[in-house]
């Protein structure tokens, strides 16, 4: 029997990226495999009732999907060399909230840097694209394959709300967080000190298929945050990579502490993501008095569709129309959870550091249901 975890993923992948890092930096034993594996069409996309990375199929043939539960997956068996999940109040909201803004927060920046750049992008994107999609087709047959994928992926960015009216912002608000994840990792190899957490890996999600890893973006950062640069390398490494950190050894932070520079990323935060979240909430909540769906009810129905409709906000000086997908809820019910599960004493803290970066909402943004996942989908409870 083959005692290796399988990966379905692309390099160009984002959410791929989150659960790649996390698997390398447990050691677990594992191989990425293309989707364009017949075995992905005959038993994965099957049993997942539609096509969509990253998946894990694990030596016992249990299929996984969802960078998140993948990561949960180990960590619930308490079987990780490095937790993912902090074990102190203020460092786990922290390290919850970074994946949130990871992997969802920075997705207008991802999108625009992608696909807004086609000079510096177009050529390497769409022959990666075909590389990884059809790996079994001559290179010049790819192209048409690989131009679709590329519409379809254009107009989900202008559904994230990256549009020629909010590019400027896009542009101005990245290159602010930009500097100021580069700050804080000149004085930390990871977020909570020397060892990844949930936030690094949600990080990564973003900071590398598309922001670190495409020509245009990656030119950016390699230019103008070289630190943050070296961490998207320190992600990708089995060692610990911190060479340039004489003397720290893979531990956390002691005593619950919060770099100076994670709160002004917290602030980051709460600056451009938390209008966003407080709009998908109130859409939501108006959305489930309209729609009353049943309880387990699929989100998307038969349609498959991802999100339920729009909402609108405003941004920076501008108006953003985005795309409100109940996947985000999911991920906000988990900061949210989290808290919840904490004692008084710890929650205390916890508010004294929200209020700090200007957070409050984070956790009084409340859906009036449920998401979870059932069957590899998200359903409303
Ligand atoms: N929340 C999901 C999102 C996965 C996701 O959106 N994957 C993209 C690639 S990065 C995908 O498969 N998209 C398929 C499609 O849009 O049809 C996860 O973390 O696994």
């Amino acid at each position: 029997m083959d005692n290796k975890f399988k990966l379905y993923t692309w390099s160009v992948s984002l959410y791929s990226g989150k659960a790649r890092a996390y698997l390398i930096k447990q050691h677990i034993d594992f191989d990425d495999i293309s989707p364009a594996d017949p075995h992905y069409d005959a038993v994965i996309r099957p049993a997942l009732g539609r096509w969509i990375i990253p998946v894990m199929e694990t030596p016992e043939q249990e299929i996984v999907q969802d960078g998140t539960e993948i990561i949960d997956w180990f960590e619930n068996r308490q079987s990780t060399r490095l937790p993912a999940y902090p074990q102190t109040p203020r460092q786990l909201i922290s390290s919850l909230i970074m994946e949130f803004f990871g992997g969802e927060g920075l997705l207008r920046p991802a999108m625009h840097y992608r696909w807004n750049f086609d000079d510096d992008n177009l050529d390497f994107i769409l022959q990666q694209f075909g590389l990884f999609a059809l790996p079994q087709v001559a290179p010049e047959e790819r192209g048409e394959m690989a131009l679709h994928a590329a519409g379809r992926m254009r107009k989900a960015a202008v559904m994230f709300g990256v549009t020629p009216e909010t590019a400027p912002q896009i542009e101005a608000a990245y290159e602010e967080t930009l500097a100021e994840l580069d700050a804080h990792f000149t004085s930390q190899p990871y977020l909570l000190g020397g060892a990844p957490t949930i936030g690094d890996y949600g990080l990564f999600a973003a900071l590398f298929a598309h922001l670190g890893r495409d020509p245009r973006p990656l030119r950016m950062m390699q230019e103008k945050a070289q630190m943050l640069f070296r961490w998207t390398e320190r992600m990708r490494n089995p060692s610990a990579d911190m060479v340039e950190f004489l003397g720290r050894d893979e531990s956390l932070l002691a005593q619950d502490a919060i770099p100076d520079t994670l709160k002004v990323l917290l602030r980051r935060v709460a600056a451009d993501y938390l209008p966003e979240v407080e709009a998908m909430i109130a859409m939501s909540n108006d959305w489930l008095a309209e729609h009353r769906p049943a309880k387990n009810e699929m989100v998307g129905g038969e349609s498959l569709g991802r999100g339920i409709g729009m909402c609108q906000f405003a941004w920076r000086g501008v108006d953003i129309n985005a795309v409100v997908m109940p996947y985000r809820i999911f991920m906000l019910q988990r900061i949210q959870d989290a808290y919840d599960k904490l004692g008084a004493a710890d929650q205390k803290q916890v508010d004294v550091l929200l209020a700090e970066t200007g957070l409050e909402a984070m956790l009084t943004a409340r859906c009036d249901r449920r998401v979870e996942r059932q069957n590899h989908r998200e359903v409303w409870v």
